[in-house]
């Protein structure tokens, strides 16, 4: 069969909120925390694909620009001693869950002091002392993982969640099926994040999925499921916080679909010919920093000062994380195939009688 007779038209179309219609306000620190993080997210990417242009980054780089509120909605709703697993696409989520960004930017630069010791990269973002398990080039990668760490902690009887972001890509994987299975047969504590910008790399949803509603999926494994706009930090945030709730008293996972949209190309190597501009600028209406600015300034919780205090601190942030990136240092070649073989052990007795 052609290309040409399976396609689905692609239109322009901006899908309307999906969960109620706005959660009641959560407290001004807390609005203003929110709006903090998702700009220091916003402005670090802006500096990276900089950088990325001016040779200092280099290797792949996928911008999470436009998707904001979900990391940040999401880990507000969880605690220190819950795991999270992220995807490629992972700079917001390892913000937003506490590494520092000067080690996070030393990691973009491949520099030793980066939270992965520059052996990660963009790609592959890890920090055990934040319980930030990465980070993962493999569509559907992370969802395996996270079953294991769940099932660990099943097992130790540890009340503690694991979220799993993942795309709607990985939807299409093998491994989501056999992760969703998994985790509702044994009642696993892992909380499914699904982040649906409607498109893995050019493909739009509707050309690689027969049932779109993806939350319908995770239903049909017997778990709860909600879709969830997820242009609104604060609905992300109320929804992630009752699943999270019902996954901690050991109800078994639970799945939010949360939808969204990447601004950016998929990549920094992509023309972008999948989609109309006139799409993407439709979606930028929905900006979430935007979105919540205003949300502040209407209701008097945000004045010109508060916001321009905002903004000169994730600037001089930004600043400190380039110039701690900038003077850290690179692996000395002799070291690089360190930690990646074990040295060689010699060969046992009963290796030799064989
Ligand atoms: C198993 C596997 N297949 C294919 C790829 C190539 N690939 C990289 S990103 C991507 C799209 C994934 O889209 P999605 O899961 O929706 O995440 P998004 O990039 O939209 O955040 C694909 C197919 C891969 N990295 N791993």
């Amino acid at each position: 069969m052609s290309d040409e007779s399976t396609a689905v038209p692609v239109t322009a179309t901006v899908p309307v909120a999906v969960s109620p219609a706005s959660e009641p306000a959560m407290g001004r620190e807390h609005e203003l925390r929110a709006l903090h993080e998702m700009l220091r997210i916003r402005q670090f990417e802006e500096k990276c694909a900089e950088l990325y242009s001016a040779g200092k980054i280099r290797g792949f780089l996928h911008l999470y620009i436009g998707e904001e509120a979900v990391a940040v909605g999401a880990l507000q709703a969880l605690g220190r001693e819950d795991a999270v697993v992220a995807t490629y696409r992972e700079h917001g989520h390892a913000l937003a869950r506490g590494i520092p960004m000067g080690r996070l930017m030393a990691e973009m630069y491949g520099k030793q002091e980066g939270c992965s010791r520059g052996r990660g990269g963009s790609m592959h973002v890890f920090d055990a002392e934040t319980r930030f398990y990465g980070g993962n080039a493999i569509v559907g990668g992370g969802l395996p993982i996270a079953v294991g760490l769940a099932l660990a902690d099943k097992m130790q009887q540890r009340p503690r969640v694991t979220a799993c972001f993942f795309g709607d890509g990985a939807v299409a994987e093998g491994e989501f099926h056999e992760s969703l299975n998994l985790a509702a047969l044994w009642k696993l504590p892992v909380l499914f994040l699904c982040e649906n910008n409607l498109y893995a790399m050019g493909t739009r949803l509707e050309r690689a999925q027969s049932q779109t509603d993806l939350a319908a999926k995770a239903r049909s494994y017997l778990m709860p499921g909600e879709a969830v706009d997820g242009m609104d930090v604060r609905q992300v945030e109320a929804a992630t916080r009752r699943a999270a709730d019902g996954v901690r008293r050991g109800g078994g996972p639970a799945f939010l679909e949360l939808r969204t949209y990447r601004f950016r190309a998929h990549s920094m190597f992509d023309a972008e010919l999948y989609r109309e501009k006139s799409e993407v600028e439709a979606w930028k209406e929905r900006d979430p920093i935007g979105v919540l600015t205003r949300r502040l300034k209407e209701s008097g919780v945000a004045t010109d000062a508060a916001l321009a205090a905002i903004a000169q601190s994730v600037s001089d942030e930004i600043d400190g994380a380039v110039r701690f990136a900038e003077n850290g240092t690179f692996e000395r070649v002799e070291d690089l195939a360190k930690d990646v073989y074990t040295p060689s052990e010699p060969r046992s007795r009963s290796q030799e009688l064989r």
